[in-house]
């Protein structure tokens, strides 16, 4: 696992302290009534983040049967649940600040917090939308928080059409609302481009996963 890295290599020069920037970011409606809304550098002071996600949370390596075949899951895992500490503050902080946004619309607090760490450009999420328990009949939300190298958070509509991307970069925000779960997949995709490591943090309320 690599744990050496710079903060410059995140564009970030590490000067800045941790902390949110202002919500709301800017929403982009997109066809069957989802939308998503996006905030670059929704968390200052995101490096230092970074370095503490990767050594404290306890990542675990997945496998899982394909065909006749077991394989690696291609990316590390850990989720906390609602009534567990997290491993930053910022990121209770952060949690907080979108459940007082996003309330209103919500109409209820983000509650989990699945973490996913991308060693390089090999780890990946294939196509899938978040249609376990509520996402699967409801419109709901999914924060996702970026920590680390960029990477591209692919959306298309579900069943097929035009795909639309977002580089998410260290300390950016990007919200899935509406119906987004339901009627739209997203991944992030394998990369040949020499990529570092990112970790992405997803916020979703009770019984969303
Ligand atoms: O890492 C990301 O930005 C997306 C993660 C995701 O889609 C998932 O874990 O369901």
């Amino acid at each position: 696992m690599p744990l050496d890295f710079q903060d410059s290599l995140f564009g970030d020069d590490g000067s800045g302290a941790a902390g949110l920037a202002t919500l709301p970011g800017e929403r982009t409606a997109l066809a069957r009534g989802a939308w998503v809304e996006v905030l670059p550098g929704f968390v200052t002071g995101a490096a230092e983040v970074f370095e503490t996600l990767v050594h404290e949370v306890p990542w675990r390596a997945e496998r899982r049967k394909m065909y006749d075949r077991v394989v690696d899951v291609p990316r590390l895992v850990h989720t906390y649940a609602a009534a567990d500490p997290l491993p930053h503050p910022l990121l209770a902080e952060a949690r907080t600040a979108l459940s007082r946004h996003f309330r209103p619309e919500l109409g209820e607090p983000f509650a989990t917090a699945g973490c996913c760490y991308y060693r390089d450009g090999r780890d990946s999420v294939a196509w899938h939308g978040d249609r376990f328990g509520r996402g699967r009949s409801h419109d709901t939300m999914v924060a996702i928080v970026s920590f680390g190298d960029t990477r591209r958070l692919s959306l298309r509509p579900r069943g097929g059409g035009e795909a639309v991307s977002f580089e998410m970069g260290n300390g950016d925000l990007l919200v899935m609302g509406g119906s987004c779960q339901r009627t739209w997949d997203h991944a992030v995709l394998k990369t040949a481009k020499p990529v570092g490591p990112r970790i992405s943090v997803q916020f979703r309320p009770h019984n969303v996963f």
